[in-house]
């Protein structure tokens, strides 16, 4: 039974399309530097927003009507969300879904209740796949809305929830393997804090780490051999969160011996509400050789929360396919975790969502390929640092053998030392201009 009646399937029109339900610039099999653009740009479905949210905020109830035809709250709408996300994403030619556990099933009060409607669901979803390309990018275990995960799943102070979490990352992780899941993911949730005066912090930390081993082991044992992820957020729903941003999470990691099997799954308004750009969050994961998965969305600067908007800003999606065509792509996705605003609540509304974020990338994927091919912003690059590369003096000090007295009598020899260059930073927006606009 067809559920998005009045929508087509979602076609390349091109940019001087003004037909609403078009692509104008994802076209898949167009190659960009040697690859089709459906290859760089492997997009996800976020089960959650796109199947789930309502549009509820904390000032009003759902405005939008995802009940697919069947009572909420019941396996029969598990079952209709499987149903409209399939046909969703076969209109729009997306191939990948991600999912939270609570997301595809109604959670029971008894954790085995709501195991075996996992069984009973990702069965289905199995079935669904068959004969179609839609694979799963990476599954995850919601452990912040139940209220036993008040303080947090694997930080939590109570032994007890820590089981609950356990039993939670271990079945998600089954189903991960289940549906050929390319990821894992942990975001951090409730792992964080209110205030240091309950809080031992150091004891929190080692536990998360444990925690995570632990699904090491196992997801390895049952034949997991993706990545594991990590996914920053520096604040919301804990006033402080452990995973704060990149740099954060790739030092905990490497703390704890984690960071051969886990990479960073960086979401564009988390890289910004923890100050960041989402390009600096990117490349942090890229020069430690932990770029995995990218949360496609954006954040509204003028709102100090998480908004998770579409993407519509394409210097930071230019920016964005940059640094990703300089790590030689990613060996995860592009997952839209990214809802209608509240006042789109149609159906149209969804599939106009998903055509913006993946024309945005699309653009984003073209204009950074012209910044690459046109040369002149790497080479400045290049160019700048130069000093270490064409002078005696530079050569010693890059060599690691050059001893600090020797360093220092090049500067106390010379007495006055030369200003470094010009960063040139508007000469470069202004190619960035050029090739976006030009
Ligand atoms: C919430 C996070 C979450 C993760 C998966 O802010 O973005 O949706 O992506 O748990
Ligand atoms: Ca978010
Ligand atoms: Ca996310």
């Amino acid at each position: 039974m067809e559920i998005f009646k009045n929508i087509p399937e979602i076609k390349y029109e091109g940019s001087k399309s003004t037909n609403p339900l078009a692509f104008k610039y994802y076209d898949a099999d167009r190659v960009i530097m040697g690859k089709k653009m459906s290859e760089h740009l492997p997009f996800a479905m976020a089960w959650w927003h796109n199947l789930c949210a309502t549009g509820t905020d904390m000032f009003g109830r759902g405005v939008a009507d995802k009940s697919f035809g069947a009572i909420e709250g019941t396996m029969e709408h598990a079952k209709a969300k499987v149903d409209a996300g399939f046909e969703f994403m076969k209109k729009l030619g997306i191939k990948y879904f991600c999912f939270h556990d609570v997301d595809i099933v109604p959670e029971a009060e008894d954790i085995n209740e709501t195991n075996r409607r996992l069984d009973e669901i990702t069965d289905y979803i199995l079935e669904k796949m068959e004969g179609t390309d839609i694979k799963c990018l990476w599954g995850t275990a919601n452990m912040f809305s139940n209220p036993r995960f008040v303080n947090g799943a694997g930080s939590s102070n109570s032994a007890e929830v820590f089981a609950f979490a356990a039993a939670q990352v271990k079945k998600a992780l089954e189903l991960t393997v289940k549906l050929g899941g390319r990821g894992y993911v942990f975001w951090g949730g409730r792992e964080g804090y209110e205030t240091l005066l309950n809080t031992d912090m150091k004891f929190e930390q080692d536990n998360i780490a444990r925690l995570m081993k632990m699904a090491v082991a196992y997801g390895r044992k049952i034949g997991f051999t993706g990545d594991f992820y990590i996914e920053p957020k520096p604040k919301e729903p804990m006033k402080h969160q452990y995973d704060f941003d990149a740099a954060t999470a790739i030092g905990f990691l490497k703390a704890h011996g984690l960071d051969k099997d886990f990479k960073m799954n960086i979401e564009a308004n988390h890289a910004t509400l923890a100050g960041h750009t989402f390009q600096h969050d990117l490349r942090v994961s890229a020069i430690n050789g932990m770029l995995g998965s990218i949360d496609a969305n954006q954040g509204d600067m003028l709102l100090g929360w998480d908004t998770d908007e579409f993407p519509f800003d394409v210097y930071t999606a230019t920016m964005c396919m940059y640094e990703v065509l300089k790590a030689g792509g990613l060996t995860g996705g592009f997952n839209f975790d990214a809802k209608n605003r509240r006042p789109s609540y149609t159906v149209e509304d969804m599939f106009e969502a998903f055509i913006l974020g993946m024309d945005t990338f699309a653009l984003g994927l073209i204009k950074a390929s012209e910044i690459i091919e046109d040369g002149r912003i790497d080479k400045f690059i290049e160019n700048r640092y130069s000093s270490y590369k064409n002078s005696e003096l530079g050569k010693k000090i890059t060599s690691d053998d050059a001893t600090l007295e020797e360093i220092a009598s090049y500067a106390t020899d010379k007495g006055v030392c030369a200003l470094p260059g010009s960063g040139k930073q508007e000469g470069l927006e202004a190619i960035v201009n050029s090739i976006l606009f030009g």
